[in-house]
C-alpha cells in the first residue's frame, strides 16, 4: 500500500510509537519558530531546561505581535528576546520584518521538514509541503531543548482539488468553503491533505492562505505537494537547493477522501462571531461597510496586495471606509513598492500599518462602535477586534478591495461591470530580497547577558494533583469557547511576561467579575472549576489560557469536548480536561455550585473511573479522562516542567 505525504513526512520522523491513525506518537522537530507574545514564556521555560544551546536544525524568534510599544513592556520583551536568541543560538527576526508565517514560508521553510511554532497558525508552512504543527510554547521549549514533540497520528482527510478558480475568487473562499463543509468544530486528530489536478492551479502564497486557515477547523495540520510550483516559490526566493519533490503515492490511503471542485467557488465571507458561519458575499451585499482591513497571516503576501492595488488603481476609498493595510513582510511591502502597487493604495487612501499582526490581534485599529469590519485575516470572535459592539466579516482581498470603492459589501464580480478588469497577478520570478532584519547568533555567545526588564517574571510554579479536589464552578460557558474567550490578547498581550498582572483578564469578554470571584474563591483554599460546552479551546495556541488559570488555582476543566492545542495546554500545566459521560450532566450543574472529586490522584494512577460530586446539588456524575501514561504523569506531577525536574532527580 503506497503512502501519502503525511505518512511519508511523520514515519521519517518517528522517534516513539507506532505510525497507527489515534495512537500517541513522538516525532522529531527540525524547525522551531516563537512570536514574541508566546515566545517570552517559551524561553523562560526554555532558560528553565538548562539546555546550553538549540539542537534544532533552525530556531527563529519572531517579533511580530506586540509591536505598538504603548509603554516600555513590549520593547523590554524584544530586547530580552533578542539576547535570549543570541545566548542560545536562535536566528531574531526583528520587529518590522513581518508576520512569522509569512517571513518563514519565505525564507526558512523546507518542503518535507518538520516545523513547530507557538502560534496556532504555523500549519501555514504546510503550503509548502512542511509537516508544520502549532502549540504551546512549552512544547516549542521541549522541541529546541532536543526533546521530541508529542501528538495523536493524526487521520488524514484527503481534499480532492480540480477544476480552476474562476476570476474574482480567491484562496480565501476556497478555505471558508472548507470551514462550510467541516465548521470549526469535531475535526481534532485530523490532517487535511491536499491533491489532484486542481492542486497545479495554486501558487504557494495561496495554497498558504488554505493551510493558514485549517487551523480554525481545529485540524492537526493542513499539507500541500511540494511539486514545480513550489520549486518555482523557491526560486524566486533565491532558494532552489532547498526543494524537495514530495508528492502522495498514487495507491496511497486515506482515513476519508472528498472532491472539491474549484470551479464553483463563489466569493464567500464568515460572519460574526466565528470563521465558521458561512454565506456567499451576495447574500450580504449592500450592507454598509466601515473599516476594510488587509493583511494578517493568511493573506498579506504580494500577490494579495498586488491584486488590491491593481483593482485600486486610479479609485479611491470610499469616504466612510477606513482602509488599512499591514503587509505580511517586509519583503512583501519592499517589493510591492518596487512595482508601483504601495503607490497606488497609498493614493487610493490606504492607511499603511507596519508589517505585524496589527489589527488581526486588536490591538490597533479597533473599528467603532457596532461597526461593520471587513478584514482579510482568519478570525472574527467576539471582542478580538477590540471593540466588543463591532461585527467583524472575514473576506478575500478581493471582496476587500471591492468594498472599500462601493463602501458597501460587495462581490468583486460586480466590479467587471464598472469597467474593472480581474487583475490576474502572476507571481514574480524573483523577489527582491534582503535578510539585513534577521540577526545571526554568534558562534561563541559566552560573554551574552540576558537582558530582564521590570515587566519579566518567572513563570509561576504549579503544585502537584491533590488527592481530592475540593472546589466551586467559577464559570460555566457555552459551545465553541476561544482562547480568545478565555484570556484577551489585544491591548492586554504585553503582560504576557507577568502572569499575575494577566490573570486579572481572564474571562473578561465573558464576564468582567470572574478574576474577583476566582480570587476569592482560591484564597479561601478552593480550587477553581470551569464548565464548558463543545469544543472548549478552539482558536490559539496562547498556552495563558492554561497557565493563568493554573496561576488561578484551577486544577480541572470539565466539558463536553477539547480543541487540541489547548488540552495539550492544560495537560502542561498540571490542569486535567475532563469530558461529561454524559452530556446531559452539562444542564445539571450551574455557575457556584461546590464540586468535589474524591481521591482524584489514586483514580488517575490506577486509570480508573472518576467520579464528580457536586455537592451543593447532592448529585454525582461520571467524566471520562484520556489521557497517555505520559499526561498522567504529567498531571500527576503538576505540568510538564515539574515532570521533567522529576525524571531529572
Ligand atoms: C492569534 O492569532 O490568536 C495569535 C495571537 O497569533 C495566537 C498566539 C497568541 O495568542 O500569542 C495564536 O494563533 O496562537
Ligand atoms: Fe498574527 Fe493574526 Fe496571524 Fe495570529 S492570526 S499570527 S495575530 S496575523
Amino acid at each position: 500500500m503506497g503512502k501519502n505525504i503525511v505518512q511519508k513526512i511523520l514515519e521519517k520522523h518517528l522517534v516513539e510509537g507506532v505510525y497507527e491513525p489515534g495512537k500517541e506518537i513522538a516525532i522529531r522537530i527540525d524547525q522551531t519558530l516563537t512570536q514574541d507574545a508566546t515566545g517570552t514564556m517559551a524561553y523562560l521555560q526554555f532558560e528553565a531546561m538548562g539546555a546550553p544551546r538549540v539542537k534544532t536544525e533552525l530556531s527563529v524568534s519572531y517579533v511580530d505581535h506586540n509591536t505598538v510599544q504603548v509603554g516600555f513592556e513590549n520593547a523590554d520583551d524584544h530586547k530580552y528576546l533578542q539576547s535570549v536568541a543570541a545566548k542560545y543560538g536562535i536566528i531574531y527576526s526583528r520587529a518590522g520584518n513581518g508576520i512569522c508565517h509569512q517571513v518563514h514560508l519565505e525564507r526558512f521553510g523546507i518542503p518535507s521538514k518538520t516545523l513547530l511554532g507557538s502560534d496556532s497558525h504555523t500549519p501555514t508552512g504546510g503550503g509548502i509541503g512542511m509537516i508544520a504543527i502549532g502549540a504551546g510554547g512549552l512544547d516549542v521549549a521541549v522541541a529546541m531543548a532536543g526533546g521530541p514533540f508529542y501528538l495523536t497520528c493524526p487521520k488524514v482527510i484527503k481534499v480532492n482539488l480540480k477544476g480552476k478558480l474562476k476570476p474574482w475568487v480567491a484562496a480565501k473562499d476556497v478555505v471558508l468553503k472548507m470551514l462550510e463543509i467541516f465548521t470549526t468544530k469535531g475535526n481534532v486528530g485530523c490532517v487535511f491533505e491536499y491533491g489532484g489536478e486542481g492542486v497545479k492551479t495554486l501558487s504557494v502564497p495561496e495554497r498558504a492562505t488554505i493551510t493558514n486557515m485549517g487551523a480554525e477547523c481545529g485540524v492537526t495540520t493542513s499539507v500541500f505537494p511540494s511539486d514545480e510550483i513550489t520549486r518555482a516559490f523557491l526560486r524566486a526566493q533565491g532558494r532552489e537547493k532547498d526543494w524537495i519533490e514530495m508528492i502522495a503515492d498514487p495507491d496511497a490511503n486515506y482515513e476519508k477522501e472528498i472532491d472539491f471542485d474549484l470551479s464553483e467557488i463563489v466569493p464567500l465571507t464568515a460572519y460574526p462571531h466565528s470563521p465558521g458561519n458561512i454565506k456567499t458575499v451576495k447574500e450580504l451585499e449592500g450592507m454598509d461597510v466601515d473599516q476594510v482591513c488587509l493583511g494578517s497571516c493568511t493573506n498579506s503576501s504580494y500577490k494579495d496586495l498586488m491584486t488590491v492595488a491593481h483593482i485600486l488603481k486610479g479609485k479611491k476609498a470610499h469616504p466612510n471606509v477606513s482602509f488599512v493595510i499591514a503587509p505580511g513582510s517586509k519583503q512583501v511591502l519592499e517589493n510591492i513598492a518596487r512595482d508601483s502597487g504601495l503607490t497606488d493604495l497609498i493614493s487610493a487612501g490606504a492607511r499603511i500599518a507596519e508589517s505585524a499582526c496589527g489589527f488581526c490581534i486588536g490591538n490597533s485599529q479597533s473599528p467603532k462602535t457596532e461597526a461593520v469590519s471587513l478584514r482579510t485575516s482568519n478570525r472574527n470572535f467576539l471582542g478580538r477586534s477590540g471593540t466588543k459592539s463591532a461585527n467583524v466579516y472575514l473576506v478575500s482581498p478581493e471582496t476587500a478591495a471591492a468594498s472599500v470603492i462601493t463602501g458597501k459589501m460587495t462581490d468583486p464580480s460586480d466590479l467587471e461591470s464598472k469597467g474593472i478588469q480581474y487583475p490576474n497577478i502572476q507571481m514574480p520570478d524573483n523577489f527582491y530580497i534582503d535578510d539585513s532584519m534577521f540577526v545571526y547568533p554568534p558562534e561563541h555567545p559566552e560573554h551574552i547577558k540576558i537582558y530582564r526588564g521590570p515587566n519579566i517574571g518567572d513563570p509561576p510554579a504549579s503544585l502537584p494533583m491533590p488527592d481530592t479536589i475540593t472546589g466551586e464552578v467559577t464559570i460555566k460557558v457555552e459551545d465553541q469557547i476561544t482562547t480568545d474567550h478565555i484570556i484577551p490578547a489585544g491591548s492586554k498581550m504585553k503582560y504576557r511576561s507577568n502572569v499575575p498582572k494577566y490573570s486579572e483578564f481572564l474571562f473578561e469578554v465573558v464576564d468582567p467579575n470572574f478574576y474577583e470571584r476566582a480570587k476569592k474563591i482560591r484564597d479561601s483554599g478552593k480550587s477553581n472549576l470551569f464548565i464548558a460546552g463543545l469544543s472548549y479551546g478552539q482558536g490559539s495556541s496562547r498556552e495563558h489560557a492554561a497557565l493563568c488559570p493554573m496561576y488561578m488555582g484551577t486544577k480541572a476543566v470539565i466539558a463536553k469536548s477539547f480543541e487540541r492545542i489547548h488540552t495539550a495546554n492544560l495537560i502542561n500545566f498540571g490542569i486535567i480536561p475532563l469530558t461529561f459521560k454524559n452530556d446531559n450532566d452539562y444542564n445539571k450543574i450551574d455557575q457556584g455550585d461546590d464540586i468535589e472529586i474524591p481521591h482524584i490522584k489514586d483514580i488517575i494512577e490506577k486509570g480508573e473511573t472518576l467520579k464528580v460530586k457536586n455537592t451543593s446539588k447532592n448529585t454525582e456524575f461520571e467524566v471520562e479522562y484520556n489521557l497517555s501514561d505520559r499526561h498522567r504523569e504529567i498531571i500527576l506531577a503538576g505540568g510538564t516542567l515539574a515532570f521533567m525536574k522529576n525524571k531529572a532527580k
